[in-house]
C-alpha cells in the first residue's frame, strides 16, 4: 500500500469536517475492559447496567478493522494498578467507601490491577500484536504514562477516540489530548457510559462554542472516510 501523504481528507463531524492525514492519525482505545463492559465485572457490581456500555463494542470493532486497514496506529488503553498498589493515590483508593474497591478480590479477580482477568480489554477488541497498550494509573491517559512521547514519535496530530465510560475516561483523556495541541473527533456510538443523560451531555460538551475541546462523529461516517484513504493509498 502506497504512502498517503499530500493528500487531506476529512471526517464527517460535528461541529465541521475536520481534515485528516491517516499517518498523521491515531485511533484511541480507551480502557474496554473487562471489568467495566462484563456482566459480572466490577461495573455490574456497583449496580451500573453493563449493556449501555457494551452497545460501543461493536461500532468500535468496525472502527477498528477499518483504522487497521488503513495503516492508522492504533492505541489501546487500560485503567489500572500495579499489584502491590503502589501506583494508586490513597485518595483514589478510598473514593466511594466502597466495602470492595480497588486491589481487593472482587468477580473477576483483584479489582483493577493489572495481569488480572477482569483487567483485560474485552475479547472482541482485542489488541492485536504490535498494538501498544498503555497502562494508565489515572482517569487520563497521559497522566503517568507514555502515551504523549508515543503520540509524539509517530507524529500524530489527530486522535479517533472509542471507549468507556464517556464522561470519565474518554473526557478527562480528550481534555488532555486538547490542551497538548491534539485535534480529537470522538465517536458517539463508540463511547458509553453507565448514565445516558451524562452521555447526551458530555458528547454535546465536547463540541459546543465551535467545538471547545473537540468534534463529534459517528463510526459510519469515520469508516466511510478511512475508506476513502485506504482506496487513495491502493492507487
Ligand atoms: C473509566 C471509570 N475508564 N469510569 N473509568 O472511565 O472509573
Amino acid at each position: 500500500m502506497g504512502e498517503v501523504t499530500g493528500h487531506e481528507f476529512h471526517f464527517d463531524a460535528e461541529p465541521y469536517p475536520l481534515k485528516f492525514s491517516p499517518a498523521e492519525t491515531a485511533l484511541v482505545v480507551i480502557d474496554m475492559q473487562r471489568d467495566f463492559l462484563e456482566a459480572g465485572g466490577f461495573g455490574e457490581m456497583l449496580g451500573n447496567d453493563v449493556s449501555l456500555l457494551r452497545g460501543a463494542i461493536k461500532p468500535t470493532k468496525a472502527v477498528l478493522d477499518a483504522a487497521r486497514e488503513c495503516g492508522l496506529l492504533v492505541i489501546h488503553t487500560r485503567e489500572g494498578h500495579a499489584p502491590d498498589l503502589s501506583d494508586a493515590p490513597a485518595s483514589k483508593l478510598a473514593r466511594g467507601n466502597l466495602e470492595t474497591g480497588i486491589g481487593d478480590e472482587g468477580p473477576m479477580g483483584r479489582i483493577l490491577i493489572q495481569g488480572q482477568p477482569g483487567h483485560d480489554i474485552v475479547p472482541e477488541l482485542a489488541p492485536a500484536a504490535g498494538e501498544p497498550v498503555i497502562d494508565k494509573p489515572g482517569k487520563g491517559a497521559f497522566y503517568s504514562t507514555e502515551l504523549g512521547k508515543l503520540l509524539e514519535t509517530n507524529k500524530i496530530r489527530t486522535l479517533v477516540v472509542c471507549g468507556v465510560t464517556t464522561e470519565v475516561c474518554v473526557h478527562t483523556t480528550v481534555r488532555e489530548a486538547n490542551d497538548r495541541g491534539y485535534e480529537c473527533l470522538v465517536l458517539a456510538d463508540c463511547v458509553g457510559s453507565y448514565f445516558p443523560e451524562f452521555q447526551r451531555v458530555a458528547l454535546e460538551m465536547i463540541k459546543a462554542q465551535g467545538g471547545i475541546f473537540g468534534w463529534v462523529g459517528d463510526s459510519a461516517s469515520a469508516i466511510s472516510a478511512l475508506r476513502a484513504a485506504t482506496s487513495v493509498a491502493a492507487q
